[in-house]
């Protein structure tokens, strides 16, 4: 009992082997380069193979990340922008003053004389046009210095009036205009101490600086504004800036 299967071992043996020669011999017939034989024992291993191609690359450790390195240098400046969208009107200014231009001025100008006449005509365009505009009385003097009675003629010949605040508005447009102390058209000529306007009427709007007016001296008649916008009572024989007011 105990025989039987070691028969059965030794009998599937040799079916084995059987078959694996005729396997050999099959592959004989399609290969070719093959050995057949009684296998042997195995040989010492091959010399080490040349280095492969270079891999893929890895990918990225698992490691802390470094510290942020410092900035790197200013880059070169960039081209000039496109010019920016025009501003916003501005609010109207205020209204210019008109300086005569000093004597001898209009000597210079090709085509004019140096007769009084054409500087008239000038200044009573600009002033027509301007004072019409701005609905305001209009200031204007030439720069120069003469006696009251000079004044009076130089105005009237510009048909216009020796200058004649009405107001604080009025008196602070001469002042600005004059920027010296300047005659007013206000004496009190008529009758001493009751100053009246060159073109009549009682003062309605003063600003005489404190203790004026006083009649100094021999007598003063005619006003003068100060520098500083205040009044004071002249000799109107003294010489002081002439300034012309046009109507609004
Ligand atoms: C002083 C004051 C004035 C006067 C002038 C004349 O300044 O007395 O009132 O008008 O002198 O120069
Ligand atoms: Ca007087
Ligand atoms: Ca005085």
């Amino acid at each position: 009992m105990v025989l039987l299967p070691l028969l059965l071992v030794l009998l599937l043996s040799v079916v084995t082997v059987t078959s694996e020669t005729k396997t050999c011999e099959d592959a004989q017939k399609t290969c070719s380069v093959i050995t057949c034989g009684i296998p042997v024992t195995n040989g010492t291993p091959g010399r080490d193979g040349r280095d492969g191609l270079k891999g893929e690359k890895g990918d990225p450790g698992q490691g802390l990340r470094g510290l942020q390195g410092p900035p790197g240098k200013l880059g070169p400046p960039g081209n000039t922008g496109a010019p920016g969208a025009p501003g916003p009107k501005g609010p109207k200014g205020d209204r210019g003053d008109i300086q005569f231009p000093k004597k001898g001025f209009f000597n210079y100008c090709p085509g004019l004389g140096s007769g009084q006449p054409h500087l008239f005509f000038v200044i009573s365009v600009q002033t027509f046009s301007l004072g019409k505009k701005s609905g305001k009385k209009f200031y204007v003097t030439n720069g120069e210095r003469m006696p009251f009675s000079q004044v009076k003629a130089l105005c009237t010949e510009l048909q216009a009036t020796v200058a004649t605040p009405k107001n604080a508005e009025e008196n602070k447009a001469i002042q600005d205009v004059a920027r010296d102390i300047a005659f007013l058209g206000i004496t009190d000529e008529v009758t001493e101490g009751q100053f009246t306007y060159l073109t009549g009427g009682r003062l309605t709007y003063s600003n005489w600086k404190t203790n004026e007016p006083n009649d100094h001296g021999s007598g003063e008649d005619c006003v003068i504004i100060l520098k500083e916008g205040l009044w004071n009572d002249i000799s109107c024989s003294s010489s002081f800036l002439a300034v012309c007011e046009f109507p609004a």
